[in-house]
């Protein structure tokens, strides 16, 4: 055999084969690529606060944005999980939307209307009014700047991470829990807003420039791992989900 042929042969060989690992890595990467992109896309339908007019608050001007939203006892009520509920139709869940998106320098107000039961924090931090206009919420129309921490269904919490690129944000509100029967059964309850079946709490704050926050609760609503912080209280868009401040 003429070896010059060989080695011809085998060099030819070697492209082919260096020609077919390239787009195997290309289509590696692209796998990945996809895949990531895929799980990373934000799950989470947005609710985006309606501007009505303007306030003036400490000498300034400001938009008024309002926003409502719900905390219901199963994730089918709130709407937030498609019309079954999804993967896990028992749980609680805000709704019907949990990634909220508020105007920059605007004074928000916030309605919620809640309707689960309840138990005790595990801090009583979060059983105070932290962050709105004045330190309170008005609950089922009384104005409060705490609540007992016994009686608490959940919390919002909004926060951010410590950084120096974006104006602190913090609010915390407790929220009143519907007290049940020894059946289980919720008791109806005097705020006409819920039809009586639960309690309205309202409040505002101001926001700050634009930027990308949390919101979560604090109340222990999850399974018996991590002190009731497992199950619900782990996953994304039930009892925690994103705030976009914006400009605009
Ligand atoms: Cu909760």
């Amino acid at each position: 055999m003429d070896i010059s042929t060989q080695t011809e042969v085998s060099g030819g060989k070697r492209i082919a084969s260096a020609i077919a690992f390239l787009f195997f890595g290309v289509a590696v990467v692209g796998a990945v690529g996809f895949t990531l992109h895929k799980v990373s896309a934000d799950p989470q339908a947005k609710m985006y606060a309606s501007v009505n007019g303007t306030i003036n608050y400490n000498g300034q001007n400001l938009k008024h944005a309002y926003i409502t939203e719900g905390v219901y006892p199963d994730s089918v009520a709130s709407k937030s999980h498609g019309p079954n509920g999804g993967s896990h139709p028992g749980w609680p869940s805000y709704g019907p939307a949990t990634h909220l998106v508020l105007p920059a320098h605007a004074y928000v107000t916030m309605t919620l209307h809640v309707y689960d039961s309840g138990e005790h924090l595990n801090t009583n931090y979060f059983a105070k009014v932290v962050g709105t206009v004045e330190n309170t919420a008005t609950f089922d129309g009384v104005a409060a700047a705490s609540i007992l921490p016994t009686d608490v269904q959940h919390t919002f919490t909004l926060h951010g991470l410590p950084t120096q690129t974006q104006d602190p944000l913090f609010v915390n509100v407790p929220l009143p829990r519907v007290v049940a029967d020894d059946k289980g059964n919720n008791i109806p309850t005097k705020d006409p807003g819920t039809n009586n079946q639960g309690h309205t709490v309202v409040f505002s704050f101001v926001t700050g420039g634009a930027g990308e926050y949390v919101w979560n609760c604090e109340y222990p609503c999850g399974d018996g791992t991590y002190a009731k912080f497992g199950a619900v209280m782990g996953a994304g868009g039930f009892m925690s989900g994103k705030v976009s401040v914006v400009n605009g």
